[in-house]
């Protein structure tokens, strides 16, 4: 049977598409490359409520820095509402004991996936005092919507 020239080409391109497609997949899924993108920090889920390393709040560092830890689960953030100071690096640790969830400051930089096993981290520094919404951008089931805290910026002291 003869294949004419042209359709030849398309019929090799095709097959070269499909093996990258199929490639990629599998060197996604083989190669566990879903991991948060800040840094790879592991924890255990099972224990991250009783961790003291994950007891969420905020912390003043001797240098001035601002460390908050937070922990994500169905359908909250823990603590629900964060207060920072205004003008200093202020760094986040995220991590949850359950399932997948976002972590976003509305309006800032701060966007971090947070995985089950994981520690997500991101330092930014809030410039413009006020109420900041913090919301979950990943679906994590029936109450995803209502999985919502609040980042105060106050211009003095946390
Ligand atoms: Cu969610």
């Amino acid at each position: 049977m003869k294949v004419d020239l042209y359709e030849k080409i398309w019929m090799w391109g095709s097959g070269v598409l499909i093996v990258v497609f199929v490639g990629s997949i599998l060197t996604t899924a083989l190669g566990r490359a879903i991991i948060p993108p800040s840094h790879v920090e592991t924890v255990d889920p099972a224990t991250v409520r009783t961790d003291p390393r994950f007891a969420p709040g905020v912390t003043e560092s001797p240098d001035g820095s601002i460390h908050v830890v937070s922990i994500a689960q169905i359908w909250a953030f823990l603590p629900n509402e964060i207060r920072v100071p205004a003008g200093r690096p202020v760094t986040f640790r995220v991590t949850t004991p359950d399932i997948l969830h976002g972590f976003q400051v509305v309006g800032t930089n701060v966007n971090v996936m947070v995985a089950p096993g994981y520690v997500s981290q991101v330092t930014t520094t809030f410039h413009r005092p006020g109420e900041y919404l913090i919301v979950c951008n990943e679906y994590c089931g029936l109450g995803h919507h209502l999985m919502a805290g609040k980042l105060v910026v106050t211009e003095g002291a946390p």
